[in-house]
């Protein structure tokens, strides 16, 4: 059996798959604000951050993992797991001293990870994703490097605040004494690799993409970046390596602790969306997955490696090899629901009342579905846009902005230069049947709903099985299989509704930002 682990922002999860029977073995969760209360942490990060910084304090991730396992192997017998394989939440970055080696192999298994590991930290809290505060440090990482194309070329997306580099020139700018006295600077993911296989492990490709240091071109991190970033960076970074390989045994520590045998392996970690990949099945191009959550999320596999020449979409190591992209829209459910409220409406009426009695293309009204500041695009929006009157009728206004928002997906995923053949919808706004249709529609493609709740960690424990030999392929049939019925085919008489309303749309948008 293989354990896939996932450190999200709210809580760290494990899930075992069992490739023999096709299933799910064994699944369980902590809640970081509800299961470890004293962090003080109710959604996973220091509440109150000033000036768009969100840190999380990394003892808060460690103390899981204790927590986790003693819950798990209260009914689980974890000698039956072959290899394990973790995924994060991506960006985040945790900052040890030079004793970390020698304590993650010299852990005692009579005492808690937290207090073996604290006082290896040379940094007491770590920013994570949310983090909006090096706007100041984007800007010089990119003007050092000739600007952000240059970035974008380099290492796939431009110098984007939540990315690990521009976080890291922040701290060395704020504590340079700190930063000196930093020995190893892991992500979230790669940091519980390395403590499940008590030795400091490498950076896969898939999460280390996420850093704003690694050059796509070489898979090695990249000279000019390290150096706009800061000084002696190198040696203060885990090697980069393929996701796949294997990183070593597990710790002794997991052995003695919990039951694990210590044959067990310990695959090289990845972050959560390029785990998420895996989990969906999606490894393949031709495959694209739209994640609908309070932000929307958009991903695929990439058949060529091409950036955004816009700077919004990303692109990350694909788990299973080569690139895959990833776009996020911040004003996802966000929007669905800050209009429903307005109008007053359930989320039945929503589907029924705006979709059902309005065409295709909402004859040529189009709406820019943003209620608060967008990353794609990047504009700080207060309120949706419309090339109608806003007091038309509630049918109307629910179409223009579920229209607006799938027909800013298209228009933002065209530099894939792909066209889907399937699309995989998750996350709980794809329950609606007619956010499903308009989907399949606007992309002309048909969609699949699935019902993963922890795709992440589900992908880590195909990750484990993969790198232990599994084909990924044959254990993508067995694991990711959409939910029974929930396929929708596209109606191919809306295509060229929606070729002109894309176009619409597009020049709407440049003329508002
Ligand atoms: C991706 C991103 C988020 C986090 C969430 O760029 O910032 O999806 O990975 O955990």
């Amino acid at each position: 059996m293989f354990l896939g682990l996932d450190s999200s922002t709210q809580s760290l999860s494990a899930l075992v798959i069992d490739p023999a029977s096709g299933t799910v073995a064994h699944e369980l969760s902590v809640n970081f604000g509800t299961d470890l209360p004293a962090y003080g942490a109710p959604s996973g990060f220091i509440p109150d951050g000033k000036a768009g910084e969100v840190h999380a304090d990394p003892l808060m991730w460690i103390e899981a993992i204790d927590l986790l396992f003693s819950r798990v192997a209260e009914n689980f017998d974890l000698s039956q797991i072959t290899a394990i394989a973790a995924s994060g939440q991506q960006h985040g970055s945790v900052y040890f001293d030079n004793s970390l080696v020698q304590r993650l192999a010299t852990l005692d298994p009579k005492q808690p990870l937290k207090d073996q590991l604290a006082p290896a930290l040379s940094r007491p809290s770590a920013p994570i994703w949310m983090d909006t505060s090096t706007g100041a440090e984007c800007a010089e990482i990119a003007e050092a490097v000739g600007g952000n194309d240059e970035v974008c070329k380099l290492s796939g997306s431009i110098a984007v605040e939540r990315f690990t580099g521009p976080q890291i020139r922040k701290f060395y700018k704020q504590d340079v004494e700190a930063y000196r006295n930093t020995g190893s600077i892991h992500l979230v993911s790669s940091m519980v690799g390395s403590i499940m296989a008590g030795k400091s492990i490498a950076i896969d490709h898939g999460d280390g993409a996420g850093m704003n240091l690694l050059n796509l071109h070489t898979l090695g991190w990249d000279p000019d970046l390290l150096d706009a970033t800061a000084p002696n960076l190198r040696d203060k970074l885990p090697r980069p390596a393929a996701s796949a390989s294997i990183a070593g045994k597990v710790s002794n520590y997991f052995v003695q602790k919990y039951g694990f045998s210590s044959n067990c392996d310990v695959a090289l970690s990845t972050g959560d969306n390029p785990s998420s990949l895996v989990g969906m099945g999606a490894t393949e191009p031709g495959t694209f997955v739209i994640s609908l959550g309070t932000s929307d999320t958009f991903f695929a596999a990439m058949s060529k490696a091409v950036t955004d020449p816009q700077g919004f979409g990303h692109v990350f190591g694909n788990p299973a090899g080569g690139f895959m992209s990833l776009i996020c829209f911040r004003n996802g459910s966000l929007s669905r629901e800050a209009l429903r409220d307005e109008l007053g409406l359930s989320w039945d009426d929503f589907d029924a009342a705006g979709l059902a009695k309005t065409p295709a293309g909402n004859e040529g009204r189009v709406m820019l579905p943003f209620y608060g500041p967008e990353i794609t695009p990047r504009h700080d929006f207060s309120a949706p846009v419309r090339n109608f009157p806003a007091d038309a009728s509630a049918e109307i206004q629910v179409r223009a902005l579920l229209e607006g928002q799938f027909l800013n997906m298209r228009l933002h995923s065209a530099w894939l230069g792909e066209q889907p053949s399937l699309i995989r919808l998750t996350g709980g706004a794809s329950q609606n049947n007619g956010i499903a249709q308009l989907i399949a529609d606007i992309f002309q493609a048909p969609v699949e709903r699935f019902a993963v709740a922890n795709g992440a960690a589900l992908g880590a424990a195909l990750r484990a099985a993969n790198a232990c030999g599994h084909d990924l392929e044959t254990l993508s049939k067995q694991f990711c299989r959409p939910a029974a019925d929930s396929q929708i085919e596209p109606d191919s008489s809306k295509a060229a509704v929606y070729a002109a309303a894309v176009q619409t749309y597009g020049k709407l948008l440049s003329a508002s930002v």
